[in-house]
């Protein structure tokens, strides 16, 4: 079934089939919660100090980073991460499937402050055993355009102390070091504010913390960012509770050097989780 409720200021689509129970906030078009009910284990973490109003971006599920990811290239004023994730999406069709139910959304616009280039943008949901997000952007327009983008994804998990990423190798740009080119630690695990823009393209990765195993698959990326605040950081962070990051780990499937697409085509960003 699907069923639209009023929660707070915005509105929330949830989605609950035989294989899966899920909740999408139109404000953004953002997944809060899947849950696959072979094993009734929520895959992604929410900030319980979330900002549910309509204006601010939720922290936690998988904040749609469009159409640049963290701070604008040349314009310094305008929000991390693009301007869909605080807007409000419709949805476009929801079909039920027997193995899963396929919802598409898309944004009020896609035109904003900071980007030139004539769109459609899409969000296509597949909630079944898995949740497959694609991020659909078409280019409308005359010119070729580009554009950086994340699925900027939190993953629940047991203990940030107890965590270990699988699939990476190769080397990462570190954010919290001018972004100094450093080789990827082997076993991959966490002690600190992490904030990495891997420049490798695996197509499965796998979080396995305490009893929780995650599994994400990734298409039409050009990098994965591994992000965890940590303590000192959530501190400053309104809508971060204290403790919050011990839960939560983000992998994001991400553009970040660059995406062109020509007229006429489309790119898919995809992340794949079980
Ligand atoms: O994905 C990592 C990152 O770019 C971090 O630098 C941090 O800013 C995080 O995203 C969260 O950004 P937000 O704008 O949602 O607070």
């Amino acid at each position: 079934t699907a069923s639209l409720l009023p929660q707070d200021d915005i509105e929330m689509l949830i989605i609950d089939n035989d294989h899966a129970h899920a909740t999408i906030s139109l404000f953004g078009g953002h997944v809060l919660s899947f849950i696959p009910k072979h094993d009734n284990v929520q895959r992604l973490w929410l900030s319980k100090e979330a900002m549910l109003d309509g204006l601010h971006p939720i922290r936690g599920g998988v904040p749609i980073c469009w159409p640049w990811f963290g701070a604008h290239a040349s314009e310094s004023g305008l929000a991390s991460h693009g301007y869909v994730r605080t807007q409000n999406w419709h949805v476009v069709d929801c079909a039920d499937e027997p193995e899963q139910t396929v919802v598409r959304l898309k944004p009020s616009t896609t035109q904003g402050e900071g980007f030139e280039g004539e769109t459609q943008l899409s969000l296509v949901l597949f909630i079944g055993r898995e949740l497959r997000i694609q991020l659909v952007t078409e280019n409308t327009g005359s010119e070729p355009l580009s554009y950086t983008s994340a699925l900027h994804t939190y993953f629940n998990i047991d203990d940030i102390n107890h965590c270990e990423l699988t699939g990476l190798d190769g080397d990462y740009l570190d954010k919290l070091q001018d972004y100094q080119r450093i080789s990827t630690p082997i076993p991959y695990t966490f002690n600190e504010e992490t904030d990495r823009v891997h420049l490798v393209t695996p197509e499965s990765l796998t979080i396995v913390s305490g009893n929780i195993k995650t599994h994400i698959q990734s298409n039409g990326h050009d990098s994965i960012v591994v992000w965890n605040p940590w303590a000192d950081k959530s501190k400053s962070m309104q809508d971060m509770e204290d403790q919050g990051y011990k839960n939560m780990l983000c992998v994001e499937t991400a553009v970040t050097q660059g995406q062109q697409v020509l007229p006429g085509q489309s790119h898919t960003l995809e992340q794949v989780i079980r």
